[in-house]
């Protein structure tokens, strides 16, 4: 296998057609390429004359929020601490063709790369790469959060925030930029994504990774808000990902969930060539829709209750170019979203060992904000708990579908006051009545713990599909 088809894992094996791929050839062999899209990579900066990447790269797309000017080419160190961007980059669009490194997902999109992380990342900072040039830039993809040490929970401060919001409602004239996030590398502290607002927010398309053999990698973070998977690093005994390196080399060891996010901006500017009309949310139904299990193991595959795998590890399962592209071109758009906001709790509840709140909703029928399908759910709580790393959170469907909202964290048990969390999840279908369980994993001490405000917002689309079951939703 010559390093110029790199990408390992995007080629297919011809040897052996069973092993499960991101069928990017699947995309290219109808012509798509990633022609006229445009992708960002917010890190710490991008070679522009790296020999495979310097055909593709768009100035426009382009930044260096760190220095404050228009140049985002690395700094140079002895260690190569920057080449993250650089590496990440080439998975998205080293140039086809040439002899040199790899190839690109979407290998004939202009690439660009904000330099952000090279310096102090603060809110301003974040909110200015967010945000960077939103009506020429059509993908932003970014590895990059709160600490993965499985204590945090942090999330966009409030510049980052609108400048999420301003990019799905004016990114894109209008049609929203797509932002797609790596779920984090937190595994090993036993970390969760939901416990990071960026990878969790629904305006990000939260991708995490599997090994060459199909297994959780070791780094992985499991949480409802992640909502597909591509491959990446696993086991010293599996491929890691090939791709352009700092210096103008070549790699075949990028890792983590780092290396996953731009193999999926990858795919998804295949999908925008294949309809630049998609808005943010579009894009996500065709990766719920087209993602599938594959071979991936993991011990906790459900079936949702409108018959979707779904994992906490993996989402929806791995990406499928192929799939995505072909349902792409005749995508008609979900249409405006709606926002059902429900108060659960009147006023504070004491926690004790479980606290179960279970309530026959009415997803403001008869109101403007009917949600007539489920596409989003957020749970807005605010709780104060002297062991937080012990609690578990669940969202329950009123088809049994069970999502963890938190799974306990065992190394985050500092007394902690006053954390608001905004948890999202994807696998319901709208129905009459929610139930939120609230446990508490610890037996040996006695622990005071208050809700104080807990309100549920559901979020969906006005169905214009209508399937077997009346409904066409996640
Ligand atoms: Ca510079
Ligand atoms: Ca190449
Ligand atoms: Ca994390
Ligand atoms: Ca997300």
């Amino acid at each position: 296998e010559s390093v110029e088809h790199g990408g390992m894992h995007i080629e297919k094996h011809p040897s052996n057609p069973s092993e499960a791929d991101l069928n990017a050839r699947g995309a290219w062999s109808q012509g798509y390429t990633g022609r006229g899209v445009v992708v960002t990579i917010l890190d710490d900066g991008i070679e522009k004359d790296h020999p495979d990447l310097a055909s593709n790269y768009d100035p426009d797309a382009s930044y260096d929020v760190n220095d404050g000017d228009s140049d985002p080419q690395p700094r140079y160190t002895q260690r190569n601490e920057n080449r993250h961007g650089t590496r990440c980059a080439g998975e998205v669009a080293a140039a086809a063709n040439n002899d040199v490194c790899g190839v690109g997902v979407a290998y004939n999109a202009k690439i660009g790369g904000v330099r952000m992380l090279d310096g102090e990342v603060t809110d301003v900072v974040e909110a200015h790469s967010l945000s960077l040039n939103s009506q020429h830039i059509h993908i932003y993809s970014a590895s990059w959060g709160p600490e993965d040490d499985g204590k945090t929970v942090d999330g966009p401060a409030k510049l980052a925030k609108e400048a999420f919001l301003r990019g799905v409602t004016e990114g894109r004239g209008g049609l929203g930029s797509i932002f797609v996030w790596a779920s984090g590398n937190g595994g090993r502290e036993k970390d969760s994504c939901n416990c990071d607002g960026y990878t969790n927010s629904i305006y990000t398309l939260s991708i995490s990774s599997t090994t060459q053999y199909g297994m959780v990698p070791w780094y992985s973070e499991a949480c409802s808000s992640t909502l597909a998977t591509t491959f990446s690093s696993g086991n010293p005994n599996e491929k890691q990902i090939v791709t352009t390196d700092l210096r103008q080399k070549c790699t075949d060891t990028h890792t983590g969930t780092s290396a996953s996010a731009p193999l999926a901006a990858g795919i998804i500017a295949l999908a925008l060539e294949a309809n630049m009309n998609l808005t943010w949310r579009d894009m996500q139904h065709l990766v719920v829709r087209t993602s599938h299990p594959a071979h991936l193991s993991t011990d906790d595959w459900r079936t949702n209750g409108v018959g979707r795998k779904v994992s906490h590890s993996y989402g929806y399962g791995l990406l499928d170019a192929g799939a995505m592209v072909v349902l792409a071109q005749n995508w008609t758009s979900v249409g405006p979203q709606h926002q059902c906001v429900l108060t659960m709790l009147s006023e504070p509840r004491d926690i004790g060992s479980r606290l179960l709140f279970s309530k026959t909703l009415d997803s403001c029928w008869g109101r403007p904000e009917y949600v007539n399908s489920l596409e989003h759910v957020q749970a807005r709580l605010t709780l104060s708990y002297n062991h937080r790393g012990n609690l578990a959170i669940h969202l329950i469907s009123p088809l049994g579908t069970r999502s963890t909202l938190l799974a306990p964290r065992y190394t985050h048990t500092h007394t902690y006051c006053g954390n608001t969390k905004e948890s999202s999840s994807t696998s319901y279908q709208s129905d009459r009545y929610i139930i939120l369980q609230v446990n508490i994993n610890m037996f040996t001490e006695k622990h005071s713990a208050v809700f104080d405000v807990f309100n549920l917002c559901l979020l969906e689309v006005l169905c214009i599909f209508s399937s077997r079951s009346g409904r066409y939703c996640f």
